[in-house]
């Protein structure tokens, strides 16, 4: 027999033993009570088993055997994983921690279609496998696409490898979709035939009702990567738009809204939970959080996490992280230095908010990375490149995210 293997933290009134009994009835073929219409045979065949409590981290493990799972159905997978019991009154606080598929259960999925690799080939970065420098359009929300794609222009041209859309921004009425689509492409062409160089544009298609349209649209209007937010939009809209064949794009996903499941390390589901799923789904690259950004992590788990996605998985391809949130050209060091080259390392304030302007802003970061990648330091190489040496002139100084949030920077 085949089984999904989960495990959680727990806490409970009851004996740490007894809770896991009671998380994995709830979750397979019992429930509060014994119920009449229940076949002998049925819990040999179907009940999930706790397989070990570890009284000391208060984890326990339970296997859930294949046959409660339907085939690629990510809703259905986590209702029984990740479902009632997160509201169970005996249960105080529960983390789903981990899990671990068997090969006939993960190969079912389509996973990435691009991978690290396919992502390298597109921008041309397969020979010196440097990271990937990215910029998030700001502000967030407003601009008009002319200005959006002013904006796109001017960070490609200062060497950003990638441009995307912020997560809150869709087709609201200041900057239709389609509109925003086409002036950035055409400038992204543009900066094509002036440099050579392919930018990459995440085109935000996240939307309840008609993902698979706004996807066809969008690579019929030119897209070269599709954005999604997954956890607002659910983990199914990743996976409708990798079975469309004809949208041969990367799909980078965005991960707001995380952390109400990620961040309490005693309930909620791991962020290591959602990068499995995410690749299984089909996600190209994914937020998986910074060493030195403004968002909340544990380095720990931030380091297994990208190791995985960028490692073997029952044949699907890989994922290409994506380190943002509060990056500026002095955080690529410690990017690098911890996660390593298969990194996009993106800026969002940390490129627009250069005092000399988006393109320098984009230098910055390019100039950091060439430091890094040619092993001389920071401060050295800004002494002949004037756009670094602005930024740490800007953001050298040793203060706390506190502070900067508390008098601006
Ligand atoms: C980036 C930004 C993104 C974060 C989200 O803007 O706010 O939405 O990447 O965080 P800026 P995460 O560069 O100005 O901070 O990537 O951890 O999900």
């Amino acid at each position: 027999m085949e089984f999904v293997k989960a495990k959680y933290y727990v806490e409970s009134e009851l004996p740490l033993e007894k809770a896991a009994q009671v998380i994995a009835a709830e979750q397979s073929t019992g429930t509060w009570v014994d119920v009449s219409t229940k076949p002998s045979d049925l819990d040999a065949r179907l009940a999930a088993r706790v397989v070990g409590v570890d009284e000391e981290k208060g984890t326990c493990d339970i296997d859930f055997p294949l046959e409660i799972f339907e085939i690629s159905n990510i809703p259905q997978f986590l209702a029984t994983v990740a479902g009632n019991l997160f509201g169970l009154e005996p249960v105080k606080n529960v983390k789903l921690l981990d899990i671990e598929l068997p090969k006939s259960f993960a190969r079912e999925f389509k996973g990435p279609r691009f991978g690290i690799e396919g992502i390298r080939k597109l921008v041309g970065t397969e020979r010196d496998g440097r990271p990937h420098i990215g910029t998030i359009i700001k502000p967030k929300v407003g601009l008009n696409p002319k200005q959006t794609a002013d904006v796109a222009y001017d960070a490609a041209m200062g060497g950003c490898d990638l441009i995307k859309d912020d997560e809150t921004l869709t087709d609201q009425k200041f900057c239709p979709m389609e509109e925003r689509l086409s002036g950035i492409m055409e400038k992204l062409d543009s900066v094509k035939q002036e440099t050579g160089r392919t930018v990459l544009y995440a085109h935000n298609i996240t939307s309840g009702l008609d993902i698979v349209e706004r996807a066809e649209r969008a690579v019929e209007g030119g897209a070269n990567m599709l954005m999604i937010d997954v956890l607002t939009s659910g983990f199914s809209a990743i996976q409708a738009v990798r079975a469309e064949q004809a949208l041969k794009v990367p799909i980078h996903v965005h991960r707001t809204m995380h952390g109400a499941l990620t961040r309490n390390p005693r309930h909620g589901i791991a962020m290591t939970v959602i990068s499995k799923l995410t690749r299984l789904a089909g996600g190209d690259q994914l937020h998986t959080g910074t060493v030195s950004g403004k968002m909340e992590r544990s380095v720990e788990e931030l380091v297994a996490m990208n190791d995985f996605l960028k490692g073997g998985f029952h044949g699907l391809k890989n994922v290409f992280p994506v380190a943002s949130g509060g990056i500026h050209p002095l955080c690529v060091e410690p990017e690098v230095k911890t996660l390593g080259n298969d990194l996009v390392i993106q800026a969002g304030g940390g490129i627009h908010g250069h005092p000399d302007g988006t393109v320098a802003g984009a230098r910055a970061m390019r100039q950091a990375l060439d430091a890094v990648m040619s092993k001389i330091p920071l401060k050295e190489y800004a002494k002949d490149h004037k756009e670094l040496a602005r930024a740490i002139g800007k953001w050298g100084g040793d203060v706390s995210w506190s502070e900067i949030y508390e008098h601006g920077n």
